[in-house]
């Protein structure tokens, strides 16, 4: 038996002129090209605002107002990455023979051009997958990998924005070309069995039309119904969605001591209050969204001692830091640090009830943070204690 040269093999692999569909095309790919490089960029920016807003820099502080805001942002970040999806995979279908181009063999130079265009494609076509594919595994709350979520979507976000900045301006007379000529021939009628570029250019469309719709009932209230794509179905004691139970955070413990008292920590001094004493002090009722970073968000109406009302009782300034610390003994997010904006501002609740109810031991009892425009991981639940930091 002969072992097959690399001629055999290289006979087997497909050639561009194999692919028969005759509804790929520049006119088609640009028209997507368009549409996903428009998610991506809305992606991209509401992305780089929950980066800012979780860990808000010097330079940029980030206050209470307005009140909504990052439930905005971050449904749009949530949607415009789910209607990517499609976009994209239309997109890699209508350039897919391309990549059975074979390689120059003209000169070094041409080979070099070819092989720097085909790796930056390789990073743009990878980190967009990885972006898109991490992102919709977050907001499935499943996390099968090691490192942290955050920091590698945010990181690889960067190599996906410059590599389609490249890709763009590489492109740039292809799109124009795609872009200025009819989606289809105008002859395309008489070929009956061809299907036409636009057929493919609207299921596209549609797609991520429908995907949004699906999805977006987790945000926006008269689509709840609409909404099962929603990671969250909307659902929850209290008519409002848990993130994560007492019972996961190992909360359930000190939550339930009847012997527990809430500690204000001001300067080294203590002052704990139980929770009969918080609710005889003067109580303030907000409506207030939760919005998670996953991207489900709903208003509620809480009522409680506003933070600063605490942090004067002890003794200190209302326009301090203060740090948040709960109950919780397992897993991340039982510390939160609440900028003095945010202390300022009467809204900012320590919460005793929700939705007219005592807070159910799923939302945070005895007591939770929740404040107006911030990100749901920083809502902290089961507090036991408040300190001025700065
Ligand atoms: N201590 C503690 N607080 C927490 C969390 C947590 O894991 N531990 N999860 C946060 C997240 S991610 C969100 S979205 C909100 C959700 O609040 P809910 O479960 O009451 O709707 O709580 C926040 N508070
Ligand atoms: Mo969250």
């Amino acid at each position: 038996m002969r072992l097959p040269t690399v001629e055999d093999i290289e006979r087997r692999i497909p050639r561009p002129e194999d692919f028969q569909s005759r509804a790929r095309g520049t006119q088609l790919t640009a028209r997507v090209g368009v549409a996903l490089g428009i998610a991506f960029g809305l992606c991209f920016l509401t992305g780089l605002w929950s980066h800012a807003q979780y860990d808000p820099p010097g330079w940029l502080p980030i206050g209470p107002q307005p009140t909504q805001l990052y439930r905005v942002t971050q449904g749009l970040h949530v949607l415009s990455g789910i209607a990517a999806i499609p976009l994209l995979l239309v997109k890699l279908w209508s350039v897919f023979p391309r990549l059975f181009i074979r390689p120059p063999t003209s000169s070094w130079r041409e080979l070099a051009v070819e092989g720097l265009e085909r790796a930056s494609i390789g990073a743009l076509v990878g980190s967009s997958v990885f972006m898109l594919a991490s992102g919709l595994l977050n907001i499935a709350q499943w996390y099968p990998w090691d490192f942290s979520f955050r920091a590698t979507h945010y990181a690889v976000a960067w190599i996906a924005i410059g590599s389609l900045i490249v890709h763009i301006a590489v492109k740039l007379p292809v799109i124009r070309r795609g872009l200025g000529a009819q989606i289809d021939h105008p002859e395309q009628h008489l070929d009956p069995d061809a299907v036409a570029r636009r057929t493919v250019l609207v299921g596209a469309f549609a797609s991520a039309g429908l995907a949004v719709l699906l999805t977006a009932g987790q945000t926006v209230p008269f689509l709840r119904r609409l909404s099962v794509f929603a990671v969250r179905d909307g659902q929850g004691p209290q008519d409002l969605p848990v993130n994560r139970t007492a019972k996961a955070a190992g909360a359930v413990e000190g939550a339930t001591d009847p012997a527990f008292a809430l500690e204000i920590v001001v300067g080294g001094r203590t002052v704990t209050l139980d929770r009969d004493q918080l609710l005889a002090l003067p109580q303030r009722t907000h409506r207030l969204p939760i919005a998670c970073v996953e991207g489900w968000s709903r208003n509620a109406v809480w009522t409680g001692v506003a933070v600063r009302d605490l942090i004067a009782m002890a003794g200190g300034d209302p326009a301090s830091e203060v740090t948040v610390r709960s109950m919780q003994t397992r897993g991340a997010f039982r510390t939160s640090v609440l900028p003095s904006q945010f202390v300022e501002d009467h809204r900012t609740l320590l919460a005793l009830e929700l939705n007219g109810e005592p807070l159910s031991l799923d939302h945070g009892f005895p007591c939770r943070i929740i404040a107006p425009n911030r990100p749901g991981v920083l809502q902290t639940k089961w507090v036991r204690q408040l300190e001025v930091t700065s």
